[in-house]
C-alpha cells in the first residue's frame, strides 16, 4: 500500500502490540497518528461514495415526476441514510480526523499527538459505529426513516431500525468527543519551544475551535439520542406527547449539538484555506490575529444560534428574534476571515495552482451558501422558505460547496507531503472544472424550485418542478464524473507522480521542513519556533530549517 520511499513512516510503525509483523495488523493497530490519519481518510472516502450513490439515486428517483425507480419509503430510507453517512461518517470527522490527525503534530512540531492510543480508539470506535448502522439496513424493516435529525416523536413511533442508527450516531459522537480531547491536549502540552498560541498556523487554530465544540456540544446530542432510545425502549414519555412528553424539547437538544456541529465542519476547512491562501500568494497572511480570534468567535457565538432552525415550531416571537439577530452577528466574524483572505490576495502574483484553485472556487460556493444562510435567517422569509428545496440547495451549497471542496483542496495541497509524489496539475485542474460546473447546475436550480414551493424529503412533485430537478439530475451526473476523475488523478499522483521534494510550494508552516512522507516520530530534532507561521520576504521563505530526521533516529 505503500509508496517505495525509504525511510518513511509507510516502513516503520509501532502497533499496540509493539513491532506486529503483520502487514495488516501495522496498520489496524498502529498508534502513529500519521497512520491512523490514513485509516480515516480510506474508511471516509469509502463511506463518501456510498452516500454520492444513494445521492446519485435519489436523483434519479426525481428525475421525473411519478415513482421510478424505488418506493416512497425506500426513499424516505434512503435520503435518510445519506444524510447520516454524509454527516455522522463524512463531513463531521473528515477535516479534523483524516487532515488534522496527520498535520497537527507536524504542524506545532510535536512526535504525535498526547494519546496516540486513544487516537486509535477513536477510529475503532468510528468503524464500530459505521459497521452498526449499515447493519441496520438487514435486519428487520431495515435503515431509518426519519430523516437524519430523528425528529420525535416519529422517530419513536416508526418500525424502522432507529435504535441501531441512534446507538451508531452515539459511538460517532463518542469517537469525535474523544479526538476533541486529544486535541486539545496535544495543542496545549506538545507545542514546540517557543511556539506561542499567536504563532501556531491558523489550521491548528482551526482544529483547536473545533475541538472545544467536539468537547463541549457533543455530549448534548448524545444524551438526546439516549433519551429517544430510553423513549422506544421502556416508554419514557419525553418527546411524545401523548405521554406528556415534548417533540420540541427534542428539537432544542437535537439543535444545540447540530448548529455548533456546523462551525465544527466549517472552521477547520477555513484553516485549510487559511495555508493555502499565504503560500500559494507567496505573502504573509493579512491579519493573523483576526483569523484565528475570529476562529474561537465563530466557535463562541455558534452555540447561541440554534434557534434558527426552529423557526416554524411555535417558539415565541421573542425567543425568534433574538435567534434571528444572533444568527446575523456570526456573519461578521465569518466576513472578517474573507476580507484577511482577499487582502492577502490583493495585488498579490498568485500561482493558480490546483489547491489555490480549489480554494477561490470554493469562496465563491461559499459565498453563495452564506448569503443564503442570512436569508434563511430572516424569520419572515424562513417561514416560507422552511422545509423547501431552497434549505437544501443552501446546505450543500456551505457543506458542499464549503466543507468538502476546501477538503478536497486540502488533498491537492498536502498530497505531496501524504506520498512524496506530485499529481498531475494538468488533471487536477480539469477536475476542479468538472466539478464546479456539475455542482452549480445540481444545486443551483434547486434554489428556484424551493423558492417556487418545491418541499423538500418528498420523493415526488408537480409537473411545473420538472425542469430543475432534469437540471440538477444531469449535474449530479458531470459532479460525479468530475469526483470520479479528480480521485482518480490524486490515486495516480500517489502511485506514479514525480517525487516532490520535502517542500514543493515554498510553503513555511513546519510539516514542510521534514521530509515527504515524513518518517516515523516526525522530527529527529524539535525544532525551537520563535517566528511567526506564514513568513515571505520578497516571495521567498524567511525561515528554512533542515529537520530531516539524521539516519537511525525516530525509529523509538
Ligand atoms: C453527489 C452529491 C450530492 C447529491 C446529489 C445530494 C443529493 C441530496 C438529495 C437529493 C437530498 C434529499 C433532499 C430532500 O429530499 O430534502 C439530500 C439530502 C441531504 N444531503 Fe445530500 N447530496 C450530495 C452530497 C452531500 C454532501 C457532501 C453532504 C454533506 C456533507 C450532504 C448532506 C445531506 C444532508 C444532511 C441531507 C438531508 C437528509 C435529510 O433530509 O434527512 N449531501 N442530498
Ligand atoms: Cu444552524
Amino acid at each position: 500500500m505503500s509508496p517505495s520511499i525509504p525511510g518513511s513512516f509507510y516502513e516503520h510503525t509501532h502497533t499496540v502490540f509493539g513491532h506486529h509483523k503483520s502487514k495488516i495488523f501495522q496498520w489496524i493497530f498502529s498508534i502513529d497518528h500519521k497512520r491512523v490519519s490514513i485509516l480515516y481518510l480510506f474508511s471516509m472516502l469509502a463511506f463518501f461514495l456510498v452516500a454520492v450513490g444513494l445521492a446519485l439515486s435519489m436523483r434519479l428517483e426525481l428525475f421525473s415526476p411519478g415513482q421510478d425507480i424505488m418506493s416512497p419509503q425506500r426513499y424516505n430510507q434512503v435520503f435518510t441514510m445519506h444524510g447520516v453517512i454524509m454527516i455522522f461518517l463524512f463531513i463531521v470527522p473528515g477535516i479534523p480526523a483524516a487532515l488534522g490527525n496527520f498535520l497537527l503534530p507536524l504542524q506545532i512540531g510535536a512526535r504525535d499527538v498526547s494519546f496516540p492510543k486513544l487516537n486509535l480508539l477513536s477510529w475503532w470506535l468510528y468503524m464500530f459505529g459505521a459497521i452498526l448502522a449499515v447493519a441496520s439496513l438487514f435486519v428487520g424493516d431495515g435503515f431509518a426513516d426519519t430523516g437524519w435529525t430523528f425528529y420525535a416523536p416519529y422517530s419513536i413511533k416508526t418500525g424502522t431500525n432507529v435504535i441501531w442508527a441512534l446507538t451508531a450516531a452515539f459511538i460517532l459522537g463518542l469517537a469525535s468527543i474523544l479526538t476533541g480531547i486529544n486535541f486539545v491536549t496535544t495543542i496545549h502540552r506538545l507545542r514546540a519551544p517557543g511556539m506561542t498560541f499567536f504563532k501556531m498556523p491558523l489550521f491548528v487554530w482551526g482544529l483547536y475551535s473545533t475541538a472545544w465544540i467536539q468537547i463541549l456540544a457533543t455530549p448534548i446530542v448524545g444524551v438526546s439520542l439516549v433519551m429517544v432510545i430510553f423513549e422506544r425502549v421502556f416508554g419514557v414519555g419525553f418527546f411524545d406527547p401523548t405521554k406528556g412528553g415534548d417533540p420540541v424539547l427534542f428539537e432544542h437538544m437535537f439543535w444545540i449539538y447540530s448548529h455548533p456541529a456546523v462551525y465544527l465542519m466549517i472552521l477547520p476547512a477555513f484553516g485549510i484555506a487559511s495555508e493555502i491562501v499565504p503560500t500559494f500568494c507567496r505573502k504573509p497572511i493579512f491579519g493573523y490575529r483576526s483569523i484565528a480570534i475570529s476562529s474561537a468567535m465563530i466557535a463562541g457565538v455558534g452555540y447561541l444560534v440554534w434557534g434558527h432552525h426552529m423557526f416554524t415550531s411555535g417558539i415565541s416571537d421573542m425567543v425568534k428574534l433574538i435567534f434571528s439577530l444572533l444568527t446575523f452577528f456570526v456573519a461578521i466574524p465569518t466576513g472578517v476571515k474573507f476580507f484577511d483572505w482577499i487582502a492577502t490576495m490583493y495585488k498579490a502574483s498568485i500561482d493558480f495552482k490546483a489547491p489555490m484553485v480549489w480554494t477561490v472556487g470554493t469562496f465563491v460556493t461559499f459565498i453563495i451558501g452564506g448569503l443564503t444562510g442570512l436569508i434563511l435567517g430572516t424569520i419572515g422569509v424562513n417561514v416560507y422558505f422552511h422545509d423547501t428545496y431552497f434549505v437544501v440547495a443552501h446546505f450543500h451549497y456551505t457543506m458542499l460547496g464549503g466543507v468538502a471542496f476546501l477538503m478536497f483542496a486540502g488533498f491537492h495541497y498536502w498530497l505531496p507531503k501524504f506520498t512524496g509524489r506530485m499529481y498531475s496539475e494538468k488533471h487536477a485542474i480539469r477536475a476542479f472544472y468538472t466539478v464546479f460546473v456539475g455542482f452549480n447546475l445540481l444545486w443551483f436550480p434547486m434554489f428556484l424550485a424551493g423558492a417556487f414551493g418545491m418541499p423538500r424529503r418528498y420523493f415526488d412533485y408537480l409537473p411545473e418542478f420538472e425542469i430543475y430537478h432534469k437540471l440538477s439530475g444531469v449535474g449530479s451526473w458531470i459532479f460525479a464524473i468530475g469526483i470520479v476523475y479528480m480521485l482518480v488523478t490524486l490515486y495516480r499522483g500517489w502511485r506514479y507522480g514525480e517525487p516532490a521534494g520535502p517542500n514543493p510550494w515554498n510553503a513555511t508552516t513546519l510539516e514542510w521542513q521534514i521530509p515527504s512522507p515524513p518518517q516515523l516520530e516526525n522530527f529527529g530534532e524539535i525544532p525551537y519556533v520563535d517566528f511567526k507561521p506564514y513568513e515571505y520576504k520578497n516571495g521567498e521563505p524567511v525561515h528554512r530549517m533542515d529537520l530531516s530526521v539524521k539516519e537511525g533516529q525516530g525509529h523509538g
